[in-house]
């Protein structure tokens, strides 16, 4: 990443909050800033198992120290802003599912929209509105239903789901902190962006890991919802470090943060199922479309893999009630201010995801699929 101009001093020893920290984004970025000198503070909602694979070796160097709390509860916010008095605080906690924000609207909106208003206002209330730099992981799903393609700062929003509207409330709040009480508190808006630690039931992770559990012959095939949909998707790790870069500006502002690539989630399949040597051959059309293997080139680990075996089908459950077909983003403002440039490209991701889960999936790290 080249910066385009100097960035202003910012002292050393900065304390940051991260909530969501135990999240693929949250486990990155705390890396980044511990790299960078930070004492780095993570919220830890309440579980009944633990929570932390993504952070344990965080944890165990003595680097990260978590704190209980819950987006939902603004007592725990108060609590432990008022502790820390943090330089930044990265709200990257949410119900980050858009599928399930349409089973849970109510909780999705609770901790999605109220979650960062609670958290705004801790910052505010403690007097910490002109100390305190504020990051919102705002999201592509605002663009919804696309008007203008490739989206950028300047395209409307018209979200599709429970998540994107509650999203949507708290994109406007960060921007009325910032507006009304000076705070500096800015908005990233990232298109989808994966890694070998996205959430299993993500599209991305679940055909990786659906693939090398098929390829070791744990599984048979995957069932996916909207083959169709078309998604702009990038590596989390360098998602983060644009992260970090907006709340290291001279003022706050908002960026959308894309690869500016497009590809179907069929063709993420195909690029998956290559990885493995497996050629498919898709047939039919919407709910009947299936891929079947048609050839398999030996050394690529797919060993339990046979021509004609069906390793894609349809499942209607899995299509959304109401769906974002369309996202490319245009993040020439990133790029022009912030240096943004990625390097990971499409193949180069799908092919770390798989080879990940399949090393996974070979040392019995990753569970027996249904
Ligand atoms: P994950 O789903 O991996 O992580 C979400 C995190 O939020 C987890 O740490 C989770 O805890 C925590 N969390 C959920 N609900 C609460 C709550 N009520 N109180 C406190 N913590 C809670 O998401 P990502 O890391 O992928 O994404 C980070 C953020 O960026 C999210 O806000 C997401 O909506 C947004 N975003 C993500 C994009 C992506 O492509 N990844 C793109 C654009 C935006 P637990 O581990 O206990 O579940
Ligand atoms: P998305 O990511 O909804 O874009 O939200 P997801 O991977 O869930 O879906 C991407 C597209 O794939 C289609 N799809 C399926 N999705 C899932 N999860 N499971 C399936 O079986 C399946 N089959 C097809 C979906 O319909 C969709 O079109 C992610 C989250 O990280 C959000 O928090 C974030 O804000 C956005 O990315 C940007």
């Amino acid at each position: 990443m080249n910066l385009s101009s100097p960035l202003p001093p910012r002292p050393a020893g900065l304390t940051a909050l991260i909530t969501g920290v135990t999240g693929q984004d949250g486990a990155y970025l705390a890396e980044l800033l511990l790299e960078k000198g930070y004492r780095v503070h993570g919220l830890r909602r309440r579980s009944s198992l633990p929570n932390t694979s993504r952070i344990d070796h965080l944890l165990a160097d003595g680097g990260l120290t978590l704190h209980d709390g819950d987006l939902t509860d603004a007592s725990s916010l108060q609590r432990v802003v008022a502790a820390l008095r943090p330089d930044e605080v990265y709200n990257l906690a949410a119900q980050s599912d858009v599928a399930v924000s349409f089973a849970e609207a109510e909780y999705t909106a609770n901790a999605d929209a109220l979650g960062p208003l609670r958290l705004l206002e801790a910052l505010r209330t403690q007097g910490l509105a002109a100390h305190t730099r504020y990051y919102q992981a705002s999201t592509s799903e605002l663009f919804g239903q696309v008007r203008q393609v490739p989206q950028s700062e300047r395209t409307p929003f018209a979200p599709r789901s429970p998540y994107a509207a509650a999203k949507l409330y708290a994109y406007w709040i960060t921007v009325n902190y910032r507006e009304a009480y000076g705070m500096y508190a800015c908005n990233g808006i990232l298109f989808n962006h994966e890694s070998p630690r996205r959430g299993e039931q993500f599209v991305t992770r679940k055909i990786t890991l659906g693939l090398a559990r098929a390829a070791c012959g744990l599984q048979s095939g995957i069932a996916l919802g909207n083959l169709d949909a078309l998604r702009d998707w990038g590596h989390a790790r360098e998602y983060v470090q644009m992260q970090w870069l907006m709340l290291q500006q001279a003022r706050a502002e908002d960026y959308v943060i894309a690869s500016g690539e497009q590809h179907s989630v069929r063709a993420f399949v195909d690029a998956a199922a290559a990885t493995l040597g497996i050629v498919l051959e898709w047939r039919g059309a919407g709910v009947h479309e299936t891929a079947t293997v048609r050839a398999v080139a030996p050394g690529h680990g797919a060993t339990h893999c046979r021509p004609g075996q069906v390793l894609v089908r349809v499942d209607p459950a899995l299509y959304r009630p109401t769906e974002v077909e369309t996202l490319l983003g245009d993040a020439g403002k990133a790029h022009r201010e912030l240096g943004w440039a990625p390097r990971v490209g499409f193949q180069q991701l799908v092919a770390e995801m798989m080879q990940a889960d399949l090393a996974a999936v070979r040392a019995g790290a990753a569970g027996r699929g249904s």
